[in-house]
């Protein structure tokens, strides 16, 4: 049985579709990161960075649990596991493991920051051109080098759906808010329509959506900046 601990943002739903993808047990367990449960003592058992996801595979190796965090090593530990989404032969599994870290280290990182200066900050008060622009132009750059891959492939890596295509799909699922367009990318746009259409994907994406609609309703957008942006966020644990 997976434990996930989670909340409906790009790492973590990119979790939730693998789940659903490979038809695994697991029940979910909310970390509401605009509340603050990230500092909750017992989450950081789990996830020492304050970040969501996290997970307990109660039936880890040799039969015993296994706690992981960080999304990136979470799918790979889930594809091990069931052997879905991550090819066993070498060349295609490092090609997987490529584009997974691609995703890790680039898309993920740039996009986060687009979002931040573009949304966050200004809701914060503060208009940082500078910073908005480099992380547009980073996220534009980064769509496309996804999009020159796809020009002659169908998937990122592998030949086959795998979890280096699932990883940068949630990100894209934002592209509004990063101020990006799919049809600049047709590629790229073919590719994200084949995933977004899969019912794993649907039902991936949609998991503690209405929860987190609920119970933030009434949470003060000073509290959510606080944790997330603020001194909670910095405060030594
Ligand atoms: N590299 C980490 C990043 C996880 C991450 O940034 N999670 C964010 C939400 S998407 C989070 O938990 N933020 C809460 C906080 O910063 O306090 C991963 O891929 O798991």
């Amino acid at each position: 049985m997976i434990e996930l601990y989670t909340w409906p943002t790009p790492n973590g739903v990119k979790i939730h579709i693998m789940l659903e993808e490979t038809g695994l047990e697991y029940s979910v367990h909310p970390v509401n990161i605009q509340k603050g449960d990230q500092f909750d003592p017992e989450f950081l058992k789990l996830s020492p960075n304050n970040k969501m996801p996290a997970m307990i595979d109660t039936d880890g190796p040799g039969g015993e649990p296994v706690s992981l965090f960080e999304s990136g090593a979470m799918l790979i530990y889930l594809g091990e596991k069931t052997g879905m989404f991550y090819p066993k032969d070498d060349r295609l599994r490092y090609e997987t493991l490529c584009w997974l870290m691609f995703q890790m280290g680039g898309i993920g990182p740039m996009l986060g920051q687009n979002h931040h200066f573009r949304l966050h900050a200004r809701q914060m008060g503060h208009e940082i051109g500078y910073a908005i622009e480099r992380y547009a132009n980073e996220t534009r750059r980064l769509y496309g080098v996804v999009d020159k891959r796809l020009a002659d492939r169908e998937w990122l890596a592998a030949g086959e759906y795998t979890i280096a295509d699932m990883s940068v799909y949630p990100w894209l699922r934002l592209r509004e808010r990063q101020g990006m367009d799919l049809d600049d990318f047709p590629n790229l746009k073919s590719w994200y329509d084949v995933i977004d259409a899969r019912p794993a994907s649907r039902a991936g994406a949609e998991i503690l959506v209405a929860y987190r609609d609920e119970v933030n309703a009434e949470l003060d957008p000073g509290e959510a900046q606080e944790n997330m942006f603020g001194s909670a966020q910095y405060a030594r644990r």
